[in-house]
């Protein structure tokens, strides 16, 4: 099964918003394989934002990311990458849908709560820059059967 990584942001950590979020993953059915807060730098932010370090606002970015502690979690499921970039909605939270994460907790393209990985290699590349082998877990968490039916698995 695929895996993917979520970032609370501290656009979300300052509004206390982080175990809401996590909720959202949680009643959907997807299962947690690890978690942590920490304090990120600018090392691995010019890593993970390295498609965008010409833009004007790279800058601004990092540091809105480094304005407190963030939440990483790696959650697993069928996939689950497209499934979580469609739950926390597109980059503007004004453009996002009512139902969506951005769209149901952000009024902006910047502070917009929350990173998903938006692709199946990126989520693995993502997974390896934020977590060490041994805080990833794998453990049935509910019978897969009561999720999905036997062919989707
Ligand atoms: P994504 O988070 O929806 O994948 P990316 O284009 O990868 O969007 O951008 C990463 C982050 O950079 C966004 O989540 C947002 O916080 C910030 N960002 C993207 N575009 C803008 C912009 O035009 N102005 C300010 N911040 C932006
Ligand atoms: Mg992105």
């Amino acid at each position: 099964m695929e895996r993917t990584l979520i970032i609370i942001k501290p656009s979300a950590v300052k509004r206390d918003l982080i175990g809401e979020i996590i909720h959202r993953f949680e009643i959907k059915g997807l299962q947690l394989c690890g978690l942590k807060m920490m304090q990120l730098d600018d090392k691995i932010l010019n890593e993970h934002y390295a498609h965008l370090k010409e833009k004007p606002f790279f800058q601004r970015i990092k540091t809105s990311m480094m304005a407190t502690p963030v939440i990483v979690c790696c959650w697993k499921g069928v996939d689950v990458v497209n499934l979580v970039r469609r739950m926390v909605g597109p980059t503007n939270g004004r453009d996002a849908a009512l139902g969506t994460i951005r769209g149901d907790y952000s009024v902006s393209v910047q502070e917009n709560i929350i990173h998903a990985s938006d692709t199946v290699e990126n989520a693995e590349i993502e997974i390896r820059r934020f977590f060490r082998t041994e805080e990833l877990y794998d453990f049935e968490q509910l019978n897969p059967s009561v999720l999905y039916a036997e062919y989707e698995k």
